[in-house]
């Protein structure tokens, strides 16, 4: 770390943000007309969560919003990144819009203009509309369509005031997980040739919701997604080890749809990758004429969630391979290794292959986090590790790439999909029982790189928490 710089090299109009999910903190599962979805229906089978744990209630976010956004405003958070629930606005996925259910959203954005918070709008975080799950979900010709519709719903509601868009969060999970190994909701075990087909009806959603935002957004719209960043990082600095991370990332496997250019290809080239039409072969989806011209749309930012890099180096046969394991090298709660190196190369590669301005939409860990006997959460697992990975996208931002944001993984504790409530990611912790928050030390240490547009990174006495008991909480 360069202790003598003070100063940051993260652009003068960054945007420091953080995020979250419908599914995963708003609660409220079946409140004013919401419809299910697809992980209402999931989470009501015993043995798909860890411990049977469901976001029925969550973080109660949908009756506590107000509070919240005190809290994210106490932080000093720019944005905001939301994920509005397409069953709570149309609770059969189509047709009738629920009022009630669409009013919150408007209600939170107002709240969060009124903080100077700009909300981010993700309109797909998985909360698929269970009613269309019954007509064949992703699997339907019309999903598309469906989703196309409810954008428009949630477009002209809200694009008087919101202008950051994005349409899918990881389509590499909810297909692979949800559609793949069935660990997510839908809970599908399909082979390969039907997790394809329904990734190319999202994709094709992707097109036409960005049509549908461009033709219809009062405000002119940024409009980007949030794939997975699949990030490889080089064992040594040699030469043959950096082009085996950069053969990684490029990477398409014959039977995982894990990778990033399956999805990133289509979207900003209007193709389909040739290594990934190799390794699929006939597995791979019909594609209809005109289906690349829906799909490819102008964006406005390349969004990418990366938390953890893979070691790589070239192999004796001039392929890549992955590096063995450190033994006790650093680790996440999740057991995600610590590699600051990820948003380096991730932000770096996405960058070079798509030419457009890229925004960290998520990045974070989950920790052992609990209320300490003085009534604080102490995470410096969290601190050291956010200081290390934004060290990292730093150096990628001073070789040239374009990075406009960062999205921290997350506001709040919040419903981590197969493992329940194990896993805390929050910047501020969540008692479920009592619905108390506690600011963990975390919050008042991102507030202090907020404040100082990076270069309080470079502080290492910023990084002990006990300098972050004096400000006030809400
Ligand atoms: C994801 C999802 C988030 C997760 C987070 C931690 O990237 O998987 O976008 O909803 O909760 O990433 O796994």
């Amino acid at each position: 770390m360069n202790t003598e710089d003070t100063t940051g090299s993260f652009p003068k109009n960054f945007v420091w943000g953080a995020a979250a999910a419908a599914y995963q903190i708003e609660g409220a599962w079946n409140a004013d007309g919401k419809g299910p979805s697809v992980w209402d229906k999931f989470t009501e089978q015993a043995d798909k969560v860890w411990e049977g744990n469901h976001g029925r209630t969550a973080c109660d976010h949908y009756n506590r919003y107000t509070e919240d956004v005190a809290h994210m405003k106490t932080i000093g958070l720019h944005a905001y990144r939301l994920s509005v629930s397409w069953p709570r606005v149309l609770p059969k996925g189509r047709g009738a819009v629920n009022q009630k259910g669409l009013d919150f959203y408007d209600r939170l954005v107002d709240k969060l203009l009124e903080a100077s918070i700009a909300p981010w709008v993700t309109l797909f975080h998985w909360d698929f509309p269970y009613a269309l799950e019954l007509k064949g979900g992703w699997l339907a010709e019309d999903s598309p369509k469906w989703f196309s519709d409810y954008a428009k719903v949630v477009v002209d509601k809200l694009s008087d005031r919101v202008s950051n868009w994005m349409t899918l969060n990881e389509p590499q999970c909810f297909i692979g997980l949800g559609h793949g190994n069935g660990t997510h909701a839908p809970g599908l075990p399909l082979e390969l040739e039907k997790q394809l087909q329904a990734g190319h009806n999202a994709l094709l959603a992707h097109g036409m919701a960005s049509q549908t935002i461009r033709a219809n957004a009062v405000l002119k719209p940024k409009i980007g997604w949030a794939p997975v960043g699949v990030s490889h990082y080089p064992v040594t600095d040699s030469e043959e080890d950096r082009q085996a991370a950069i053969n990684g990332m490029n990477a398409i496997y014959p039977d995982s749809t894990w990778n990033n250019r399956w999805w990133g290809d289509p979207v900003v080239f209007g193709e389909y990758p040739e290594a990934g039409l190799e390794a699929y072969g006939d597995k791979a989806p019909k594609v209809k004429a005109g289906d690349f011209e829906i799909i490819k749309q102008p964006l406005d930012f390349y969004g990418c969630n990366i938390y953890s890099g893979i070691p790589t180096r070239m192999a004796a046969d001039g392929t890549h391979e992955k590096a063995e394991p450190v033994p006790g090298e650093a680790h996440t709660h999740f057991l995600w290794k610590v590699t600051p190196d990820a948003l380096y190369w991730g932000s770096k590669f996405l960058a070079e292959r798509y030419k457009l301005p890229i925004v960290i939409t998520e990045n974070g860990l989950s920790c052992h986090d609990w209320v300490a006997l003085d009534g604080k959460v102490h995470d410096p697992q969290r601190i050291d590790f956010l200081n290390r990975y934004l060290l990292g996208l730093e150096r990628a931002i001073q070789e040239g790439v374009d990075v406009r944001g960062y999205f921290q993984w997350s506001i709040l504790d919040n419903f981590e999909w197969a493992e329940g409530y194990k896993h805390r990611f929050g910047l501020i912790h969540v008692d479920y029982t009592s619905q108390k928050r506690t600011l963990k030390d975390s919050a008042y240490w991102y507030r202090k790189v907020i404040e100082t547009n990076g270069a309080s990174l470079h502080d290492p006495s910023h990084i002990t928490p006990e300098s972050n008991s004096t400000i006030a909480s809400v």
